[in-house]
Formats: structure tokens, sequence, C-alpha cells
């Protein structure tokens, strides 16, 4: 029933029916009782794949109660001891890698070459990292504290990394969480919360409520949550901000992007397309700092493009559990939706598009280039979130700069060129939280990733990341640890 799959879906398939009842919450070190499920699906084979339980504003309140009980003696252990759990936490990921890739294939559409070599790797990884910031947290930043329970609100594209930055840092500084996954794709979290008892996590330090939207609105207005940390579309975050203006609770967001990918007439231009390919192709384009707006000097334009429309014959798009798949199903109909009603918008604006092969039957849309484009045509201002990426030209680099920069959006960049010297110039000037040079989509746990404007604000990952998850010493120089 899962197709022609050449990774062994085996104890994926196993997990699932071996909750064939429905999952409950993950409160408090263990499931509870399922009650009002809604299906889970595979968005390329469009079965249901499991059900999962809507959270209500009650199961909020359990999993906060869960959290603040346990959150005294998480914060009370020593940074060497929390360390050693989250060490614990990325090897678990790593014995059960397969387990999670699939599982996360199987609920995103994500290509499995993707969840097995890039979300799961990157998930181990963040939580070693910040098993290195426990250890050295009492060193590094004297006095400063967890908040106390953070609520975590993640999406559907990268769903265990989008949980593993925010759990990890969370654990790392004391705090204890309530984390609500996408609607969408809520499996592999609740895999790992499994993964983190077997692991010996106190019980109440990771508390899991599924469910939609108002699931997380509860988790956002519950006074029991210090800290709240949401990654998701701008519109929400926006909500998300209004409703927890004058409460006190921190609050990092982390919403779209526009990026735009820029390539100097000096670049490698076959590595530039290889470029393209991870930028816009990568997870379909449901990635909040894909590139998205291909800016390329005018000069190799026409080479540039024949380029980027050969290799764009190579895509394949299709089965996700296919290892030699580069692009997958999109997540869900209504996003798939979402992506053509944007592109017919941009037809009946007049511009060109190519477009790759793609299955007729479930949730997939093929490879786009779009040309002819104007700067303000819907498809250069709107976040599409989808594997479409426009292409413009430009003369001069304060040219490509004024381009790069007309955006509501502010999260990454990436800049394609020889000339050292001109790629650290427009980095220091384009307004983004993220620039690459020669790569893009790479993705560190020691650096800091974030936005500015309507890509939110706040920082994951890295030194930055860890002060999101702390308080300040008060200056009283009271805290644990300061200096007499
Ligand atoms: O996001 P939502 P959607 C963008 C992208 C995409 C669009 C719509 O452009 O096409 O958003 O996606 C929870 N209070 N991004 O509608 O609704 C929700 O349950 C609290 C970019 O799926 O923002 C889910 O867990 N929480 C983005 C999470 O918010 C609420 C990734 C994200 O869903 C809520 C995803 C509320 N009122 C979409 N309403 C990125 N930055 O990577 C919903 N949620």
């Amino acid at each position: 029933d899962y197709g022609p799959a050449p990774e062994d879906a085996g104890p994926a398939r196993a997990w699932l029916a071996a909750h064939e009842d429905g999952f409950g919450h993950f409160i408090d070190g263990a499931m509870t009782k399922p009650a009002a499920l809604f299906e889970v699906r595979d968005p390329a084979r469009d079965v249901v794949l499991a059900r999962v339980s809507q959270g209500s504003a009650a199961d909020v309140d359990a999993a906060v109660a869960a959290a603040r009980a346990a959150q005294p003696g998480w914060a009370g252990l020593s940074g060497h001891d929390r360390a050693r759990h989250l060490y614990a936490l990325a090897r678990h990921v790593q014995q059960h890698a397969r387990l999670l890739a699939v599982l996360e294939t199987l609920d995103s559409g994500k290509p499995i070459r993707e969840s097995r070599d890039i979300d799961v790797p990157l998930v181990a990884r963040h939580f070693y990292h910040h098993a290195g910031w426990a250890e050295i947290l009492d060193d590094e930043l004297p006095g400063h504290s967890a908040h106390g329970v953070c609520g975590q609100i993640i999406p559907w594209n990268f769903p265990l990394l989008m949980l593993a930055w925010k759990i990890a840092p969370a654990l790392a500084a004391g705090n204890t969480v309530v984390l609500k996954p996408a609607e969408y794709t809520p499996l592999t979290a609740l895999a790992f919360a499994e993964i983190a008892m077997e692991c010996g996590l106190p019980k109440g330090v990771i508390n899991i409520v599924t469910g939609d939207g108002e699931t997380g609105a509860a988790i956002v207005a519950h006074d029991g949550i210090d800290k709240l940390a949401f990654t998701g579309s701008t519109a929400v975050g926006r909500k998300i901000r209004e409703q927890s203006a004058g409460t006190g609770k921190g609050l990092t967001l982390e919403l779209g992007g526009k990026s735009p990918f820029i390539v100097f007439e000096d670049a490698d231009l076959d590595a530039a397309v290889e470029g393209v390919v991870d930028a816009i192709w990568f997870n379909q384009g449901q990635v909040c700092c894909a590139g998205s707006r291909i800016l390329v000097a005018e000069s190799v334009a026409p080479r540039f493009e024949a380029l980027l429309r050969a290799r764009m014959e190579t895509l394949r798009t299709g089965d996700p559990l296919d290892k030699c798949t580069d692009v997958g199903a999109i997540v869900h109909p209504t996003q798939l939706e979402r992506i053509r009603a944007l592109v017919e918008a941009g037809r009946a604006e007049g511009v060109t598009l190519t477009q790759g092969a793609a299955p007729a039957e479930g949730c997939f849309y093929p490879p786009t280039l779009v040309t002819d484009v104007e700067p303000a045509s819907v498809l250069s201002v709107e976040e599409i979130f989808g594997p479409v990426v426009t292409l413009t030209t430009f003369r001069t680099p304060s040219d490509a700069l004024a381009l790069a920069n007309n955006s509501r959006y502010g999260l990454a960049a990436s800049i394609w060129s020889e000339n050292v010297n001109l790629c650290l110039d427009l980095a220091a000037k384009v307004k983004v939280g993220i620039v690459w040079i020669n790569c893009t989509n790479v993705f560190d746990a020691g650096a800091g990733f974030g936005g500015y404007r309507e890509s939110g604000f706040g920082r994951e990952g890295g030194r930055e990341g860890m002060m999101a998850y702390l308080r300040a010493p008060s200056p009283a120089g009271k805290g644990a640890g300061s200096q007499p």
C-alpha cells in the first residue's frame, strides 16, 4: 500500500499500525486517550495515514500544568545533566533515523532523499549542538535563567526539524515546553515524544498537543506560558503578536520570505544553476528562505536561462518514497490550490511559464520557471511557497541591490559571483537576516537564523538562538551564578 518503495517503509508502517486506534496528545510523559480525532493523509497517495486528536483548551491546560510542574526540577539539574539528556535525544534520533525519515516523507510528501540526508541528520545535529550549550551555559552566560514554560507552534514544511529548532535550545536553557505541530504533519512529533520517553527524559519536560489553529490559539492565550515561539505564515504571526502584546510573554516569530537569488556575470553558472535547484526545488519550494526570485546579470541571462531550462528537464517529480525523486508532493491540497491560484493570477498578467513534468494524480505541482515577469507582478511579490521561481535581469550591482530589497520580507539572500569584494559589499547592504555566498539553503545549528520586517524577528540557532530562551540577569545581580 506504500507503492514501490526502495526505502524500507517497514518500521514506519509498523509504528502506524500500532496506533491504528488513533493518537492522543503527549502530556506528562504519557499518551492521552485519543479524542476528537481528525485524519492525517499522505499527500502523494491521498490515503489516510493516521488519526490524531484535536487539542482542546482543557488539553492545553493539562499540558501547561505538566510543563509547569516539571520546570523547576528540569532547570534545577546541572547543565551537565541537561546535556546528557540532550545527547541521549540526539543519539536516539539517529537510532530511529529510518522510522523518522520515512514517516516524515509519508506525512509531508518531501522526497526521502531529503528527509533521510538532510532533515533527520540536522535534527540530531541540533540536539548535539544544544547539548554543548547546556554544558557551558553557566560559564558562558552567568546569571541567566530560563523563562519557564515555552509555548511553541510549528509549521508543516520541516516538521521534525522545526521541532528540534524549538525544543533543543528551550531545554538546554532549562525551560519545559508545550509544542503544537502543524495539523497536516503531526506524526514525527508524536514519534519523537515516544523516543524522548524511551531515553529517559523526565516526564512533563516535553508535552505535545496536536490540533489546528484553534489549539494554537489556546496555547498563545494561556496564562501559564512564559515565552512563545512561532514559525508559520506572516498572517498568523501578526495575530500572535497582537494577542500576546502586553502579556509579558517573550515572543519570537519566524515568518515568510521572498528571497532573492542574485547571479552576477562572473559567476560559475553551472554551480549557480545547481544552486537554483537547491533554492527553489528543495522541499517543493515550501521553504521560508527559498530563493524564489532569480536576479541575473543581463549579459549572461540567455546562457544562464538555457542551462537552467536544460537542468529542469532532468528533474524527477513523483513518489516521495523513491530515492531517485528530486521533487516530491505538495503537503496538502489546500496548499496546491494556493500555488495554482497564484500562478494563474501571474498568467493573467501575461508572464511566460516554463513547466517541467509532474504526475497527473496526487498532490503534485511541476517545477516552474516564470520569465517576462515585472517586479510588481503578483509572482514577484507574493510568497508562493511552491516550486515556482521568477527570473528577472539587472544591469549593475546597484540595480541588483534595489531589486533584491524590493520586498516587504527580509529573510534570506543568495549571491553568486567569483568577486569576493562584490559579494561582501552586497551582503552588508541587502536587508535580510541570512546571506549565502555561492551556496544556498545551508543550515547550521551554530548560526542564527531569522529575518527582518515581515519575515519576523528573533534568531534560532547559535548564540542569539540560545539568548532567546534565557532571561538576562536582573540588574540587582541576584540571578543564579552571578558574582558576589
Ligand atoms: O500556515 P499557518 P498555513 C506560509 C506559506 C504558506 C502560508 C499558509 O506562504 O503558503 O503560510 O500556510 C498554527 N494561533 N508559511 O496556513 O496557518 C497552525 O496550526 C496559533 C510559511 O499552513 O501559519 C500551524 O501549526 N497558531 C512558513 C502553524 O500555525 C495558529 C511555514 C502554521 O500554520 C493559528 C508555513 C492561530 N490563530 C507556512 N492559526 C515558514 N515561515 O516557513 C494557525 N496556527
